[in-house]
């Protein structure tokens, strides 16, 4: 398999909303060091030259900890700064496109909200899918609600590797312990945080017990 399951666990999204007076690839570096296990550059207003700068700036980091480096969207960056693969949304490309174009050896993620959705992903080509959002976020005005009912359908409809997104943080994320996700992607949780590896820290050990399921009685403590 292209991905490893460990991949999923914690897989951190960019976001530039916090950067301060830091850039994008100093707050990655933190959040690699704090364990995350995948990362996907998401860049929404920079123009063609500042996006592939900055994603062959992170690619380099992300090759440094061994980590797999997609790009949102961008299937032009993606073969430019020569990363892992690429993330699409339903309203992007179509993965069996993306496939032509990036070829077998990449990773192609593909966000789903519903079976369907998740089934044509994965029969178009794509390697694992995104589905949210899970929890109400602020990150992204327009994302759609998806049921814990259809996050547990869509891992028992696919055989690829599934995350949730939206709205997870430490303070629910073993809620979804049983859905049978792989891991969880975030982006506040994360990256609005006052200690970012800290906090990539502390939802990695999270996620590896929610993906355990090791103890339901237990789902609700911190
Ligand atoms: N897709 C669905 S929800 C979302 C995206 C990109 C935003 C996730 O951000 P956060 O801060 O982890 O809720
Ligand atoms: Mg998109």
């Amino acid at each position: 398999m292209k991905l490893s399951k460990q991949a999923m666990l914690l897989y951190v999204v960019t976001d530039r909303a916090w950067l301060g007076e830091h850039t994008l690839a100093e707050q990655v570096e933190k959040a690699l060091k704090g364990g995350a296990t995948f990362i996907q550059l998401r860049e929404k207003e920079l123009d063609y030259d500042s996006f592939l700068a900055e994603a062959k700036e992170i690619k380099v980091l992300c090759e440094r900890y061994h980590i797999p480096f997609v790009i949102n969207d961008n299937v032009n960056v993606a073969i430019a700064c020569n990363a892992d693969g690429v993330h699409i949304g339903q309203s992007d490309m179509e993965a069996r496109n993306v496939r032509e174009m990036l070829g077998e050896g990449k990773i192609i993620g593909v966000s789903a909200q519903t079976v369907e959705q998740a089934i044509l992903a994965e029969q178009h080509g794509a390697d694992y899918i995104g589905v949210g959002a899970v929890f109400s976020t602020s990150t992204k005005s327009d994302a759609d609600a998806v049921s814990q009912e259809t996050l547990k359908a869509i891992c028992n409809c696919v055989n690829i590797p599934v995350v949730a997104i939206g709205g997870i943080g430490a303070h629910n994320i073993l809620e979804l312990s049983g859905t049978g996700i792989d891991g969880v992607a975030v982006i506040s949780a994360v990256f609005a945080q006052p200690d970012i590896r800290g906090a990539a820290e502390e939802l990695l050990r999270l996620s590896e017990k929610m993906v355990k399921y090791e103890n339901k009685s237990t789902a609700k403590e911190k």
